[in-house]
């Protein structure tokens, strides 16, 4: 263990190895940047940094780096802002003999109660299947270093079999499947399902307000509030529907979820009839995706409108998808 510089005995960087979170490295007076090494004396693997801060001072720490030595080069392997009182780095698998982790911006001289690495297990949750407006899907696992795989055509996703490596088009509907794989140990997750219907890019929310695009981009953390507890929406051309998803408002406190619903169509966007009508009735303690469907139809325009939302609230729109199949 070596630091670039230290306050002195009772401070140096054998402080942070010591399981004590009271006893901690410093840099000396005044020097705000500073570098701690770390060296196993051998090969170590890990995936994980652990480093806290003596916070008993005061949170001082605003950004730093961590290295690894590879052949006597420092190469990058994990930056942050903050550490505060406990920080765990998630990193690739790694095995290196030296660490350092470089002190770039503080209010005071750099404080360290322990650093060190450990090897968690992966964590093997299924994949997030996204798609952009413009049709690219991505499919992402929790943790770096896992493998992923999927299939499009309805078949289980199996490991080994059609690996995915960087987003794909995907312009038609399909019903995307994926796993993740830890290839060291041959788990894998549970499989993830997501149903990829028509593309977005040509519809519009039919109201002047540019933020109503939100109910249609593709991001399920977004949102539109409608003052008038309706979304009217053009789908660019006639397609051949037969439902509506409709993912409420995702948030910590979210307001507005569409209760008691009627959806209307059009062919022109100024007459309009009945689809469906219905309530959705756990979404309160369920807000997931809901689907309406009806007899299919070939529509170009269509109203979802709240008769009732759970709190009295203006009606919130996270996301609308067509169902063609
Ligand atoms: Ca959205």
């Amino acid at each position: 263990m070596s630091a670039s510089s230290s306050r002195g005995a009772g401070y140096t960087a054998s402080q942070v190895l010591d399981g004590n979170y009271d006893s901690y490295w410093a840099a000396a007076a005044g020097q705000t940047r500073a570098t701690l090494e770390l060296d196993f004396g051998k090969p170590k693997s890990f995936n994980r940094i652990l480093i806290q801060e003596y916070v008993n001072l005061g949170q001082r720490l605003s950004a730093f780096t961590v290295e690894k030595e590879v052949e006597g080069k420092w190469l990058p392997l994990a930056q942050g802002t903050t550490i505060g009182y406990t920080r765990i780095l998630r990193v690739p698998d790694t095995r290196a003999q030296k660490i350092r982790v470089n002190f770039l911006e503080a209010k005071g001289e750099p404080l360290i109660a322990e650093l060190g690495v450990y090897a968690a297990p992966a964590l093997i949750f299924p994949p997030k299947i996204t798609r952009s407006t413009t049709g690219l899907v991505s499919i992402t696992a929790e943790d770096p270093g896992l493998e992923i795989y999927y299939s499009l055509d309805g078949s289980v996703p199996l490991a080994g079999k059609n690996r995915y490596d960087k987003p794909f088009l995907l312009e038609k509907p399909a019903t995307v499947q994926a796993i993740v794989v830890d290839a060291k140990t041959g788990k894998s997750s549970t499989i993830r399902r997501q149903e990829l219907d028509l593309m977005k890019g040509n519809w519009k929310v039919l109201v002047n307000d540019s933020k109503a695009q939100a109910a249609i981009d593709e991001l399920a953390h977004t949102y539109w509030t409608s003052p008038s507890n309706a979304l009217e929406l053009d789908l660019g051309e006639k397609v051949a529907l037969q439902g509506l998803r409709y993912l409420p408002m995702q948030a910590r406190y979210p307001s507005g979820f569409i209760a008691d619903y009627a959806l209307e169509g059009s062919f022109d966007g100024s007459n309009w009839f009945h689809l469906a009508k219905g309530e959705f009735a756990n979404i309160q303690n369920n807000p997931i995706e809901q689907v309406i469907r009806f007899a299919p139809q070939q529509l170009r325009y269509v109203r979802l409108k709240a008769l009732r939302t759970v709190d009295g609230n203006a009606a919130t729109f996270g996301e609308l998808s067509a169902v063609t199949r």
